[in-house]
């Protein structure tokens, strides 16, 4: 039975992964952070008991900033493969603490790589990168691919270009399988509140249920490469199945805005949006209501709105990947489309939504968080 470890399992990528390495019959360990409320939801249905007859799943603490903590962990689990997912991931918030990003994103990956070194495990242990498009940053080519220049635009980018290259470095040096997946933005019902695709389907959901007056927005016009995170984790499985390490591009090679996924989102729950202004001034309204789903909202109101705020010190315009490398070589392609996604994030949040409704007739006060 192989073992992995996983840093991040409790996050999106995690979480997928997770289920996929254990329905593959592997034994798997995932490092969790310490916090004051549980922070395992993503995990819950597949956490396994340790009391119980023949566990395949287990837990530890850790922390990518705590050497020894990982080198522990290492040691005692000797995994086969280590799929480096933990990290401070959003763009936005690492302006706001670029030291500690630099801290866990790149020097993490650094103290992982050097204590599979250290404990003599580098002839033995595989090592999948979680690296980004990000990278490419201010774009120097489109479609981007494994050659495209990088040119990072944020403190998170340039901390996971560390992590790039050190682990470029540890193969080269010490021919260790090590290496990164170039991911392109991938989505599910799972991802994180405060990235623009679950913040639009959570936000969306609620107006639609009259939960929550608008939704506030950065800048629409920047173009993602949006897939599936069920997707995309196979494919960090299959790049450490190979006889040989490499780093390769995972993207759909398709492109849309965030104003777009606005309009797809919203058609879902039967909403037409009028766009009105431009810049800083742009708003939504609702031009039409079809069918049921969004009986809480009413034609002409303004669910959309810009708020400044998020926009950020220097953007990532345009990411648009080339994944041809990935499906010649490892014959990998995306099975869920964008609209598919889409449907499955929206139905996820309105079911959360609908719930909500449902306590706050019955006279519960439930706490929307809006960011
Ligand atoms: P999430 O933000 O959902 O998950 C990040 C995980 O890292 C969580 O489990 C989090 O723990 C953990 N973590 C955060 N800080 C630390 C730390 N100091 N020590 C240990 N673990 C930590 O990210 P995704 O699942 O979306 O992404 C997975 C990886 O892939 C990340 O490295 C991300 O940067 C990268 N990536 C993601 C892409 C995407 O579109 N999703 C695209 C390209 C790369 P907790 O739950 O406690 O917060
Ligand atoms: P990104 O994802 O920065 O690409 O990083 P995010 O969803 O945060 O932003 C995508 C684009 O939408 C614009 N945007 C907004 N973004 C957020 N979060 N909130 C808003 O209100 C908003 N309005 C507009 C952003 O400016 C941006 O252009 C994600 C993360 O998962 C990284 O960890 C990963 O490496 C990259 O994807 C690939």
């Amino acid at each position: 039975m192989k073992k992995a470890l996983i840093t991040g399992v409790t996050g999106q990528d995690g979480s997928y992964l997770a289920e996929l390495l254990l329905a593959k019959g592997y034994e798997v360990h995932g490092i969790k952070r310490r916090s004051s409320l549980f922070n395992t939801d993503r995990i819950d249905h597949i956490y396994q008991d340790p009391h119980a007859p023949n566990p395949h799943f287990f837990l530890h603490y850790g922390d990518l900033s705590d050497t020894s903590n990982l080198t522990r962990i290492l040691h005692e689990v000797q995994p086969d493969e280590v799929y480096n997912l933990g990290a401070m991931s959003h763009v936005a918030v690492s302006f706001e603490s670029p030291e500690y990003t630099a801290d866990v994103d790149g020097i993490g990956t650094l103290r992982l790589l050097e204590a599979i070194r250290f404990l003599k495990m580098e002839k033995t242990t595989r090592f999948y990168q979680a690296s980004t498009s990000e990278l490419y940053g201010l774009v120097q080519e489109t479609p981007q691919r494994e050659g495209t220049p990088f040119y990072p635009r944020s403190p998170y980018a340039v901390a996971k270009l560390y992590a790039y290259w050190i682990t470029v470095n540890y193969r080269e040096a010490y021919g260790m399988y090590a290496c990164n997946g170039i991911l392109f933005n991938h989505e599910s019902p799972r991802r994180g509140e405060t990235f623009v695709t679950r913040k639009i389907t959570r936000a969306l959901a609620n107006i639609a249920l009259g939960l929550e007056p608008k939704l506030f927005l950065g800048n629409m016009d920047a173009l993602r490469d949006w897939g599936h995170a069920r997707d995309y984790v196979e494919m960090q499985w299959l790049m450490l199945q190979q006889d040989q390490p490499e780093d390769f591009v995972i993207a759909t090679g398709r492109q849309y805005s965030v104003r777009h996924f606005v309009e797809v989102a919203a058609r879902e729950l039967g909403i037409d949006i009028a766009w009105h202004g431009h810049g800083s001034g742009e708003t939504g309204t609702i031009a039409a209501i079809r069918g049921e789903r969004a009986r809480g909202a009413r034609v002409g109101q303004t669910i959309v709105a810009i708020d400044p705020q998020y926009f950020r010190p220097t953007e990532v315009e345009t990411l648009l990947g080339d994944p041809s490398r990935a499906r010649d070589k490892l014959g990998w392609v995306p099975r869920i489309t964008f609209e598919e996604m889409v449907q499955e994030m929206v139905a996820h949040d309105l079911d959360k939504a609908r719930r909500h409704a449902l306590l706050k007739s019955h006279g519960y006060n439930v706490a929307i968080s809006l960011e």
